[in-house]
Order: C-alpha cells, then structure tokens, then sequence
C-alpha cells in the first residue's frame, strides 16, 4: 500500500507545474475564521492549518519530523486533488564553484531538490505522504569541491575530503500519521525509506536560517547528515508546544551508488525532544547511536549529541531574519570524541532579495592523513536576488565568499589563507 502511495506522488511530479494557487505558510498569512460563520469548505482549510503531526500551524512543519518556528514562511504551490491536499516545490541551483590553495579545485554543477508532499486529513487524524528528489547524483561520485569538509566516500575505499559528497537521487520517500487524542495532544508515526530520524535540527537545505545557501555545512555530519537514511521508523507525541520522538533507524550512511535505494537495517536509534516557546522560536535537543554509520570504518559505532536554536522573525510586513545557533558532539567507539559549533543567519529584507553568513568551527579527524584532530573554522557571507519570471517561477542570481581558517598543522597543507566562492543562478517554483 506504502508503495503505491509513493507511485502515486511521484506520479504527480509532471503536474506540479500546473498547479493553480500558491500560498505562503508564513504565521503572517493566517486568517483568524469565526467558526459560526464557516461554510464545509471553510473547516477543510482549517483543518489544513494544523500541522501534520500535531495541533499546531502548519508554518512549523520542516524536513523529516523536525520543528522550525512557527514564523518562519516557506513557500509551495498547492491544489487539492480530492480529499488530498497536494503541495510542490522545486529549486534548482546551476553553481560554478571555485576553491583556493593546494586542496582546492573548481567545477560547475547542478544541485538542488524537488518536493511532492500529499496530505489527507480525517476527523481524528492526517495522513502524509512526501517525496523529495536531488539532481545532485548528477554530478558525479565525488560531488562538488568544498574546503575543509568531510564525510562519506565517492569509491569505497578513501574518504571524501574536501569535497561535499551528492545526495541520493531519493532524499525522501515518507509517510506519517497523526492521531489527535485531544484539543492539545496528538501521537504520530512516521516512515521513511529513505526518510529522516529524530536527531539533529531540521536539515540545511530546508532550516529559515540557511534555506538560499547552496553550499552544505562543513558541520554536517556532526548536525544533520542523517536526514538521508534508508529506512526509519519515528513513533512521537505531541503535547501543546512540546514534541518527544524517537526513531530506529539504519546507522550506515548512504553508499557511493546515489541513485538506488541501499539496504534497510533498523539498527540504530535516536531520541529528540523539540520546544517551540513561542511563535519565533524552536529548540530542540536529541541523542543518537548509529551501529556502524562509515561503510571505511564498519566496525566503528558513534553516539551523537545535539542541541540547537532557530530564531525566525518578521518585520515592517515583508522582512524576515532568521537565525540558528547548534552544537553537535559525536564519540565513536574507537574512543575518538568531536565537536562542532555552527551559528547562521538569513536576511530577507524583501520577498525579492536574501543575504546570508554562516559561521563555523569543527574538530575533524579526516583532513590530515595521520588522523590528527584539526580545528578549523569557516565564514561564508552570500546573497542572491530573484525576479518573477511567470506564475510561481523565479529566476534568481547568487554568489557567496567563504573565509577557511587553517591554523597549526592544516597551514602548510591548505596554503596560506584558503577562500571558496560560488556563483549561481536559480531556478525556483513556488
Ligand atoms: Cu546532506
């Protein structure tokens, strides 16, 4: 039945373009409705303003089971199909990148994703279905030059290093359903094949804070890389603006072949709980063991710790600034303890326009050869501006500058002060 659900969405893709409305989640678009007044079809949209796995808007859901803050304003095209309501979304990134020093390389590519989510509601419950594409697979095996990061493997036998590897063709294939016990508590299970797990803060691509930055986290194996695993269960509940969850999932990470689906295992386990305190805030904190997550190091377990703060506020009606604080630690049980602080930032001072910086420092074992720790750091400053190009089309053209920061035994390896830039040009539905 799961599978023909999923065909069914990714049967949709084609149509997206031809879907009639689009309409912005933002917490500034909700329209307060006396419920005397509502007509059949009135309740329905009611009904479509709680969120997927609980009695809260809409605005709050992001990727996988994650919460952002219920400001934050993510655009879609939408058009109900029956008793479904079904959503699109599409952005494409054309990227040259270039990277400095004895460790960089420069390259153009494609990245970027597209989304189908499909939801039904019933008196007591909701039922949702998502899918989300990559073209990145497009690329190549070892994915786009990036300085200083490092995670998975392009063949098998060496570590990605200063390259950020490409997401599966497949980023997620899931279902949820949610149950309302009352006004205030509902219980939700979700799977995903692949899907994501309880852990960490909602993924790069799709957090407010981050969402018009290209380029991937250098922390991102510390924070979010597990929002691609082939097979997760989560079972959570929902009480009020509070949200306890835990997964079993599958610990090894995706192998270098990107565009088939690797095989589920339900090995590993991770626990979150998320706090929304308020309409511009959500914080999370969330554990996790991954059996065996390196395919080069598979008899290596790791334990993963996580806390994070995302801000997200409007102002003078068309504004909005974002911004998330995280800190990841991972301990493998070789005995090797590692840390990472990410802060990120994204202003909106128009729908039109986006500036961005991220900031980071990470201890990483894989960028010298012998497996010594290395601290660096990174700062990446970035905008882009789009114009309407047709009905819920954008075309819109970028550019960011990263600052890598190589001090003691990464100095004579890096060269004296390494730097990244992008430049891109977007293509964005929504
Ligand atoms: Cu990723």
């Amino acid at each position: 039945m799961r599978r023909s659900a999923f065909l069914c969405v990714l049967l949709a893709f084609p149509a997206m373009p031809a879907f009639a409305q689009a309409h912005d989640h933002g917490a500034m678009g909700h329209t307060v409705m006396n419920m005397a007044d509502m007509d059949g079809a009135q309740m329905d949209m009611m009904q479509m303003d709680r969120g997927v796995l609980g009695p809260y808007p809409q605005s709050r859901e992001a990727s996988g089971t994650s919460w952002q803050p219920d400001a934050a304003s993510h655009g879609g095209v939408h058009t109900m199909l029956g008793d479904w309501m079904v959503m699109g979304h599409l952005r494409l990134d054309a990227i040259y990148d270039w990277q400095t020093g004895p460790r960089g390389d420069d390259m153009p590519f494609l990245a970027g994703m597209a989304s189908v989510m499909a939801r039904r509601d019933f008196s007591h419950g909701t039922l949702n279905l998502r899918a989300m594409l990559s073209p990145d697979p497009f690329m190549g095996k070892r994915g786009y030059p990036l300085l200083l990061a490092a995670g998975e493997t392009a063949d098998g036998t060496t570590h990605l290093v200063d390259r950020q590897h490409p997401h599966d063709l497949f980023m997620e294939l899931s279902a949820s359903y949610s149950h309302r016990l009352s006004e205030q508590d509902s219980a939700f299970v979700y799977f995903g094949y692949p899907g994501e797990p309880a852990f960490g803060p909602t993924v790069f691509m799709h957090r407010a804070s981050g969402v018009d930055n290209p380029q991937a986290p250098i922390s991102h194996h510390w924070l979010d890389s597990t929002h691609i695993t082939f097979g997760v269960v989560t079972a959570g509940f929902v009480h009020q603006n509070w949200k306890l969850e835990m997964s079993r999932f599958t610990g090894r990470e995706p192998d270098q072949y990107r565009f088939n689906f690797d095989s589920a295992r339900f090995d590993s386990t991770a626990a979150r709980l998320s706090w929304n305190p308020d309409s511009n805030w959500s914080l999370q904190a969330s554990w996790a063991f991954l059996k065996s997550p390196e395919q080069l190091s598979p008899l290596e377990n790791e334990t993963r710790y996580s806390l994070s703060a995302t801000y997200v506020r409007h102002f003078d009606g068309v504004g909005q600034i974002a911004a998330t604080a995280a800190w990841g630690r991972k301990h493998n049980s070789a005995g090797l303890t590692l840390n990472a602080l990410l802060a990120e930032a994204e202003w909106k001072p128009a729908p039109d326009w986006a500036f961005f910086t991220r900031v980071e420092w990470v201890e990483n074992a894989e960028l010298l050869h012998d497996g010594e720790i290395a601290r660096p750091a990174k700062f990446t400053l970035g905008g882009v501006r789009s114009w309407p190009v047709a009905e819920h089309l954008k075309l819109g053209l970028g550019a960011l500058y990263d600052f890598n920061f190589t001090g003691g035994a990464l100095a004579p390896v890096y060269g004296s002060s390494p730097r990244g830039a992008m430049v891109f040009t977007r293509l964005s539905m929504e």
